[in-house]
């Protein structure tokens, strides 16, 4: 079957508002358009001025299909806590962790995410204020058709983050989202996807994402991965997602 890539960016006054990410067969191609289409014009930062959708016709020999990270929840009663889990996981990883975490909490408006370097703490993107922007990945469930992730941010975040992981050279991830009400972000690390509510207060404009990569690795070849290789996840049905 003949799997299309469909991208939605959308921004206002040069200010990114939302983007989206989906792989879809070619019936799903206008409807998945209409959906994205429609997200960015719905998203709490703000109606977007302009919205770019791209689709893409992908070579079926090329998409990589990688298991889903496995979920837990750490139980976090206020942003407090969350910083303590947070420091907790990546401490051991990086020198760089305090560093790490106060500029992923300190970033605003970013397309993409941070990438990292475990060793040294430098940033890899040639562009800081863009990021690296993961794309060409979507769910599929057991039966192999793609599923929609796109209702449930949870969902679609374990999607994003497993393409992520897959690749060996990405150490950990640290995500808090933008919306300034959804205060649920998560850290992945060693094939699990830690969730942690109350990662920021109510109403905080803080969201972003960081990949932490171990030092060595070949970046231009990282990049490529993460935007533009096709990768299906795997993911488990719903309710078992929860
Ligand atoms: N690639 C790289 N970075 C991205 C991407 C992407 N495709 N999409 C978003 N980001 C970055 C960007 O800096 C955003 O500002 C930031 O991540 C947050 O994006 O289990 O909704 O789309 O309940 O707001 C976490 C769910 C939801 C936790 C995260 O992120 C849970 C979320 P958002
Ligand atoms: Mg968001």
């Amino acid at each position: 079957m003949t799997y299309f890539s469909v991208r939605m960016r959308a921004s206002s006054n040069g200010r990114h508002i939302s983007g989206a990410e989906r792989i879809v067969p070619a019936e799903r191609v206008s409807v998945t358009c209409a959906q994205l289409a429609q997200r960015a014009l719905d998203h709490p930062k703000g109606v977007a001025a302009e919205t770019h959708l791209t689709v893409e016709a992908l070579d079926p020999e090329a998409i990589r299909r990688v298991p889903a990270l496995a979920v837990e929840v750490a139980e976090c009663a206020h942003p407090g806590e969350a910083q303590q889990v947070i420091r907790a996981l990546l401490a051991p990883l990086t020198p760089h962790a305090d560093a790490l975490v106060r500029d992923t909490f300190a970033a605003r408006d970013m397309r993409g995410a941070m990438l990292v370097c475990a060793g040294t703490g430098a940033r890899l993107e040639p562009d800081r204020e863009r990021g690296v922007r993961v794309s060409h990945v979507d769910a599929v469930d057991a039966t192999c058709t793609t599923v929609a992730p796109g209702k449930d941010a949870a969902r679609e975040a374990l999607v994003l983050s497993s393409k992520v992981a897959a690749h060996p050279d990405v150490l950990a991830e640290l995500c808090i989202s933008d919306d300034p009400d959804y205060t649920t972000g998560y850290v992945a690390h060693a094939g699990t996807y830690t969730r942690i509510p109350n990662i920021k207060p109510v109403g905080s404009p803080a969201g972003a994402r960081a990949f932490l990569v171990r030092e060595g690795a070949d970046t231009a070849a990282l990049f490529r991965y993460l935007e533009r290789e096709p990768v299906l996840v795997r993911v488990p049905s719903q309710e078992d997602a929860q």
